[in-house]
């Protein structure tokens, strides 16, 4: 079919959403694509059906603004990220087209209740925590503020696990949001690249002096294209999320079949589907893992050629790729991509290699998400270089061009040179990826204000001294659709009672909700709203755990990835004093709680695993006791995904950020508790500090120890078993732990972890224990006030306007992209 004729083709009409259409539609897709006749249905084939209607809304639009960039000729932003914490889509892509009413009724029609089959939608889980949920929120926001963005990413085939309890252990169990098929997805297998590995180089002469080089890889992989379209916030704008799977160039070898080898013949196939097959469960910790590093590259390469085909396609020239696109690195483990993409322009397209260099670095973009010097990826040598030889080649030539920078800038120390160098000296040599990516991009971005403070001085000092004009900030935010809008109906009808509705285009008009805090008549409502998330979390909880709760005691809630830094042992240590204080001082006006927690922790990480048991631990025995009375309950809930934070963060009354200070980048967790109207109780770390420059400091309970004070006790020597002898109540708590009150069945399983403490104390447990207790009867006074207290909450609500993703994004896109 020539052009012509395909400009002559019809365009299918949008379709309708009158509900009586949807009806007949997903009667349509149950049929027809699904086989099933309605009578026989199961609930995950109404599930599926109701999807692909809802979908092709989605596709109408979807096209539209696909076709407007190709017609504008507007800059396109590529978002590379190892992880999309994505969770549920439906009914974000439901509430983004303004069709819940509609959809809702037409399920009814047909004798289907939609909130059964929403919730049998697998939860997508490729990515960790905060990082792939980020992620997941600025590819909402992208779409809402109407920035043409393509998020890049694996489509792996088993997310984060599943985290199971036996005996108050966990136990991972393998996650499957395959098993039903996908119904959000295209697979493009027009868009399949070929990726490299291994091999070696070759020279060839070119006709210039320059030398040219090809790799010559010696394994081969497909990367296949699944796109899934995201929608913005009444549907302005539909972009594509693709994920990469990798596929083998020969997928059966049929001499080795035909030989008798009937294993040998999958082998290639095999080795190439594992590529992509699991999501490695580590947060903020490199694995340190070929199959890593070749995740890594596997993706970065596969979006690379098809960024860059996309390019051609449209200018047919390399040297504008900067003015039409912008790349952004989300954290480290795109990094190789900063090499790859020269090896494209320099080995592929022919380009010089300072031209090269110049367009790579205009192009990219790095986001910073963690200080932990454990957390900073960085490769072996050697490792490297067998898996990418060329790539090696190419940082090779960089680090001289940077180092020979570095020596005319200014005169830097040997010291400082060695910091900045792409390659690690110390011990076995290894590749630094943070560097990588810090001198390939022109922006490099922190995620907090403290967090960025920190950067410039901490693991980018050197760097920063070269190029003091590339750090900057961009504090973190939340997509307010599905963290206040979809998780929290109650709320957002009450909200749009008093103020109306401008807070739904703009969760900076949610300040006018100010002048309500102290309406009686509103705080009532405001607390029926909460207690009716809370009484739908106790149900919960009841269900899945047998464990019932008292919707009128406060929910203290912490909710994240388990890690020692996070300080979930803080909140127990607490806890187990406050039980103390309860049996001893039973005349005291005591404020009923439920200290909820919920997380998983990466399966090699030993404390974070035992913090999980020593949680379950302490909750058997207190909530087994009855001189507490009911005044204290522990509960972990198992299984920590977005849909259980979808539940718990409209339930929470009081929200636990109680980071060791300097340790936490940001917190988005944070942000969403904020919004829904629950009290803070935090240090001064991450986005907390901008949370109270916000929202107030009578608005949220600060405790601990500063960054700046930390480091310092730290470096001056800090004396924890001093510290612990001083404080009756934590000493204690920490020597009931300590000598197996809380594990008669195993007395020195928390020895170690409480030895931790009295040794060197690194996360600062015992150096904040007594101003975070005190602060937690701060916070029960004010409970003991419901007039203080909802006040407080709907201030925060009021004023957590400015943690919106789509702030935070049209900040990237003016300051760093330049786009939308
Ligand atoms: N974060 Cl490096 C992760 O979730 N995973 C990681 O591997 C790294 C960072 C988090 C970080 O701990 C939080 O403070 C941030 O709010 C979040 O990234 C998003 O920036």
């Amino acid at each position: 079919m020539n052009n012509l004729t395909k400009a002559n083709l019809p365009v299918p009409a949008p379709r309708s959403s009158r509900p009586e259409i949807l009806a007949e539609e997903i009667i349509e897709r149950l049929t027809y694509r699904i086989g099933k006749d309605a009578k026989v249905a199961k609930p995950h084939d109404w599930l599926t059906a109701t999807i692909l209607v809802i979908r092709d809304r989605v596709i109408d639009k979807w096209m539209e603004s696909t076709r407007k960039v190709y017609e504008t000729g507007a800059k396109r932003v590529y978002y590379l990220s190892l992880e999309f914490l994505i969770g549920r889509l439906m009914r974000d892509a439901v509430s983004n087209l303004g069709l819940m009413e509609e959809i809702t009724n037409a399920l009814s029609s047909l004798g289907v209740d939609i909130r059964v089959i929403a919730g049998l939608e697998p939860d997508a889980a490729l990515g960790n925590g905060g990082l792939g949920r980020l992620a997941a929120c600025f590819m909402e926001s992208m779409a809402t503020v109407d920035v043409p963005a393509y998020g890049y990413g694996i489509r792996y085939v088993h997310g984060l696990f599943r985290q199971q309890m036996a005996d108050g252990w966990q136990v991972e169990l393998p996650e499957t949001w395959l098993a039903h098929g996908n119904p959000w997805e295209f697979e493009r297998q027009e868009s399949a690249y070929e990726i490299g590995f291994g091999g070696a180089v070759e020279f060839v002469s070119g006709h210039d002096d320059q030398p040219r080089y090809v790799w010559k890889p010696a394994e081969r992989v497909i990367a296949a294209a699944f796109d899934t379209p995201v929608v913005g916030w009444r549907a302005k704008r539909v972009n594509t999320l693709r994920l990469w799977s990798a596929q083998p160039i020969d997928p059966i070898l049929l001499d080795a079949f035909n030989a008798g080898d009937h294993i040998g013949a999958l082998r290639e196939s095999n080795k190439a589907e594992s590529l992509t097959r699991v999501l490695y469960p580590a947060d903020a910790t490199p694995a340190g893992q070929e199959l890593r590093l070749r995740q890594e590259f596997f993706f970065s390469s596969a979006s690379l050629q098809d960024i860059l085909r996309r390019h051609l396609q449209q200018y047919d020239d390399l040297t504008n790729l900067a003015d039409k696109v912008a790349i952004q690195l989300n954290d480290t483990h795109p990094a190789v991509s900063v090499a790859e993409m020269m090896r494209l322009l320099v080995d592929v397209h022919g380009l010089e290699f300072d031209a090269a260099w110049d367009i790579t670095r205009n192009t990219f973009g790095y986001t910073n998400h963690t200080l932990l010097p454990e957390a900073l990826e960085s490769w072996p040598v050697p490792l490297f270089e067998r898996l990418l030889p060329r790539h090696m080649q190419i940082i090779y030539a960089i680090n001289a061009k940077i180092l020979v920078e570095a020596r005319k800038a200014r005169n830097f120390s040997d010291a400082e040179i060695r910091s900045i160098s792409l390659i690690d000296e110390n011990g076995d040599r290894r590749l630094r990826m943070g560097n990588l990516a810090f001198v390939g991009s022109h922006s490099i971005n922190g995620v907090s204000a403290l967090h960025t403070d920190l950067m410039k001085v901490t693991v980018f000092a050197d760097l920063h001294k070269l190029y003091p004009d590339r750090i900057n900030n961009k504090t973190n935010g939340i997509t307010p659709r599905r963290w206040l809008m979809q998780c929290n109906p109650g709320l957002t009808g009450l909200v749009r009672e008093a103020i109306g509705d401008a807070f739904l285009d703009d969760a900076e008009k949610l300040k006018p909700l100010d002048q309500f805090a102290r309406d009686s008549a509103f705080q009532e409502k405001f607390a029926a709203v909460k207690r009716a998330n809370k009484v739908q979390l106790s149900n919960l909880v009841a269900s899945r755990m047998g464990i019932k709760l008292d919707p009128n005691a406060m929910f203290d809630i912490q909710i994240k990835r388990i890690h020692e830094y996070k300080r979930q042992l803080l909140n127990i240590v607490e806890a187990v004093a406050l039980y103390d204080q309860i049996r001893s001082h039973p005349e005291l006006d005591w404020q009923p709680r439920v200290k909820l927690f919920a997380g998983k922790a990466a399966p090699s990480y030993h404390n974070a695993k035992l913090i999980i048991k020593l949680i379950n631990d302490v909750a058997r025995v207190i909530n087994h006791d009855p001189s507490v009375r009911g005044l204290l309950k522990v509960v972990f809930v198992p299984n920590y995904n977005v849909s259980l934070a979808e539940v718990m963060v409209p339930a929470a009354d009081l929200s636990e950020q109680i980071s060791t200070a300097g340790m936490e980048a940001s917190g988005t967790g944070n942000m969403k508790f904020g919004l829904n109207g629950a009290l803070t109780i935090g240090t001064l770390d991450g986005a907390n500090v901008e949370m109270r420059d916000n929202v107030g400091e009578d608005n949220i309970v600060i405790f601990g120890l500063k960054a700046d004070e930390v480091a310092n006790l730290r470096s001056d020597g800090h004396d924890p078993r001093a510290v612990i002898e001083r404080s009756r109540e934590l000493a204690q708590a920490l020597s009931a732990i300590a000598s197996g009150v809380f594990s008669p069945d195993d007395r020195t399983r928390y020895a170690g972890l409480i030895d931790g403490i009295y040794a060197h104390d690194w996360f600062m447990v015992a150096a904040d224990f007594d101003a975070y207790a005190a602060a937690q009867r701060d916070v029960d006074t004010l409970w003991a006030n419901p007039s203080e207290w909802y006040a407080k909450t709907i201030n925060n609500t009021a004023r957590m306007g400015w943690f919106s993703s789509d702030r935070t994004i049209r900040q990237y896109a003016k300051e760093i992209w330049r786009a939308g």
